[in-house]
């Protein structure tokens, strides 16, 4: 009888089952993803699989036993401890571990006090696989089959390639659930969830590396040029202007995906945003009507880091996520300075675009999280709390804040898909081939009945009135996939110069008791925001590094950069290669009249991008002569 014999790699084949099942036992035991759907579901139970079988495959080529099987347990050792290190860390922060997080001293000197009083008993669950990994390289020892050799090249080919099938066929299915995960990131947990606790350590080094090294070659002699450059362009406030809020609370809106064509306007003869149409008319309120988004691939978190900085975000990637480690010179920090409370409200996960780190390079005093607010029955849709209750219980925070205070306030709920509960669709849906834009019209006006009750709520709260409130669209809501649909609401066939002119996005700046608002035609972006509310604010910024200049200035240049390189100015859009003509929305006669703009645009948004790789606000002095040199991330 031919005697039983076990596999030949049967050590390495337990290893890699056992700490499979570890890890995705843990991912159910320590950390509290949100899963959706059953095909999130079979993500997170594949997601470790391909790494392991990388990391435990290299054995493969081990000849002598003894050292696979010391090196089988070696990893099995170290992705417990990953596990077991996330697991604790996320008990304090809900977090999962990322470098810079890790290397924050404030964090460190947290989570060192605190390690202990996180560790549970349990946790030593982790640590099964390696027991079980012992245990098997015991059994085999004694068992009859003793002869291991090291296996056949074609027998690792076929290996390896079955480990990189897992890989992409993993990725495939992450990019169904989130398209563009690994060049947006989007959310800490959202990678763990689709490529595993080990892949995302991986790229999270990766991505902080890549940052760390650049960062290392700068040394600051860029910044002089760059400097001038910004100094050439500096628009000086207009006296009659300057300081006319200065003192007032400061409450920046960023309006989800609220673009400008559906201001004054109607969808099947429903109007789509009395309110604000009304504050387009207001005497207290400056409506611009003529402004552009200048967001990336980091979408929210992009408009949120140019309203801050008065810089561009970063080309395919979200800059919140890959410098985060920064030094700026942010709105919230020159607020800070000048006795503002600063804040940000948004009812979402603090860890959502990496703004809880983020934050701290911008100097944001307080983050508002979805923890500080409660979220009743009836009250999420979506993707998260509505507007309606977010607002009305971000007044009541308001309320507590030592005033003058400035916050910034994310809505949320006119969102991608765009989806409503029964009782809040106020007006019906629009008809055409895309179901986006079709439900765009409901959310939209639902947000716009949020901002009616918000202005309530805060002139019933007192604050109304030492207040000025900012509001802007954070960037598109529809994209071009729906020109289709868009072309058939605005009666025209989308051409590129319209996908343009698409990016305008409302803003609002409300100053109760002025008298003086307007509708405002000046052309402009999301840059000049930070300048306008400072100088509004009576608060000087020649000395600043900001690209944006102050819409109320006389020098404002009527000049929009787009991320991508497309611009506007008062005579031409140029998209797509095609300079076209403001007016007639035909490419223009003079071609050349675009020319000098390309070349600016260009050496704009070089210089942001080498203000932002080489972090070199590190090296600019501030007003009082000392350099800023925060210590070293
Ligand atoms: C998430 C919210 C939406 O917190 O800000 O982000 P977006 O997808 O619009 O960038
Ligand atoms: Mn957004």
């Amino acid at each position: 009888m031919r005697k039983f014999s076990w596999p030949k790699h049967s050590v390495l084949i337990i290893a890699v089952i056992a700490t499979w099942l570890t890890t995705y036992i843990g991912y159910y035991t320590s950390f509290n993803m949100k899963i959706d759907n059953a095909m999130q579901q079979f993500i997170l139970l594949i997601n470790p699989l391909a790494f392991l079988l990388f990391i435990y495959g290299v054995a493969l080529f081990i000849k002598k036993t003894k050292t696979r099987n010391r090196y089988i347990v070696a990893v099995s050792f170290i992705t417990s401890f990953i596990m077991f290190a996330n697991a604790v860390f996320y008990r304090f922060f809900t977090d999962f571990i990322t470098l810079p997080l890790l290397f924050q001293t404030s964090n460190f000197a947290d989570l060192s006090s605190s390690i202990t009083e996180n560790l549970r008993f349990l946790d030593l669950f982790f640590f099964s696989d390696v027991l079980i990994i012992l245990v098997a390289i015991r059994f085999f020892k004694q068992g009859p089959e003793r002869v291991q050799e090291s296996s056949s090249k074609m027998g690792r080919k076929v290996y390896f390639a079955a480990a990189a099938t897992l890989m992409m066929f993993n990725l495939a299915l992450a990019e169904t659930q989130r398209p563009q995960l690994l060049t947006r990131s989007f959310d800490r947990e959202l990678l763990v969830k689709n490529l595993g606790t080990y892949n995302y350590h991986l790229y999270d080094l990766f991505v902080q590396s890549k940052s760390h090294a650049q960062r290392t070659f700068a040394d600051g002699t860029e910044l002089t040029e760059i400097e001038n450059y910004v100094k050439a362009n500096h628009a000086q406030p207009d006296p009659k202007m300057f300081g006319t809020a200065k003192g007032k609370n400061v409450i920046i809106v960023s309006l989800e995906s609220l673009q400008n064509f559906v201001i004054n306007n109607d969808m099947d003869g429903h109007e789509i945003t009395p309110f604000l149409n009304g504050l387009t008319n207001d005497k207290d309120t400056f409506y611009f009507d003529n402004f552009y988004q200048q967001t990336g691939l980091g979408k929210t978190s992009d408009s949120e880091f140019i309203v801050e900085n008065s810089l561009y975000g970063r080309n395919g990637s979200a800059v919140f996520f890959t410098h985060s480690g920064n030094t700026y010179n942010s709105l919230s920090e020159r607020l800070g300075e000048n006795g503002y409370a600063t804040s940000v409200m948004h009812a979402n996960s603090k860890s959502f675009w990496n703004r809880d780190i983020m934050y701290k390079a911008l100097n944001v005093q307080k983050f508002y999280d979805v923890d500080s607010y409660t979220i009743g029955e009836d009250e999420a849709v979506n993707w998260g709390m509505k507007d309606i209750p977010f607002f009305h219980q971000s007044v009541n925070l308001m309320k507590d804040i030592k005033q003058p205070f400035a916050t910034r306030m994310i809505t949320l709920t006119n969102h991608h898909p765009f989806d409503l509960d029964e009782q809040d669709k106020l007006i019906p849906e629009y008809t055409s081939n895309s179901n986006t834009l079709n439900k765009y019209f409901q959310t939209v006006r639902y947000m716009d009945e949020a901002v009616k009750e918000f202005f309530d709520d805060l002139k019933e709260s007192g604050l109304y009135e030492n207040s000025i409130i900012v509001m802007y669209g954070d960037h598109y809501g529809i994209s071009e996939n729906h020109n289709k649909a868009m072309g058939m609401y605005m009666d025209k066939e989308i051409t590129p110069f319209d996908n343009a002119e698409l990016q305008k996005v409302p803003l609002f700046i409300h100053i109760p008791g002025s008298g003086e608002g307007k509708k405002m035609h000046e052309l402009g972006g999301q840059v000049d925001i930070r300048p306008t509310i400072l100088h509004l604010l009576g608060i000087d910024t020649k000395a600043d590094m900001q690209f944006g200049s102050d819409l109320f200035s006389p020098d404002h240049e009527p000049f929009v950069i787009f991320r991508d390189g497309r611009l506007v100015t008062d005579k031409n859009i140029y998209a797509q290669e095609v300079c076209y003509d403001i007016e007639t929305g035909e490419p223009a006669i003079d071609e050349a009249q675009c020319e000098p703009y390309i070349e600016r645009a260009n050496t704009e948004l070089n210089y942001s991008d080498a203000l932002i790789n080489g972090d070199l606000l590190r090296f600019k002095e501030r007003p009082d002569g000392s350099p800023e040199m925060k210590e070293s991330k």
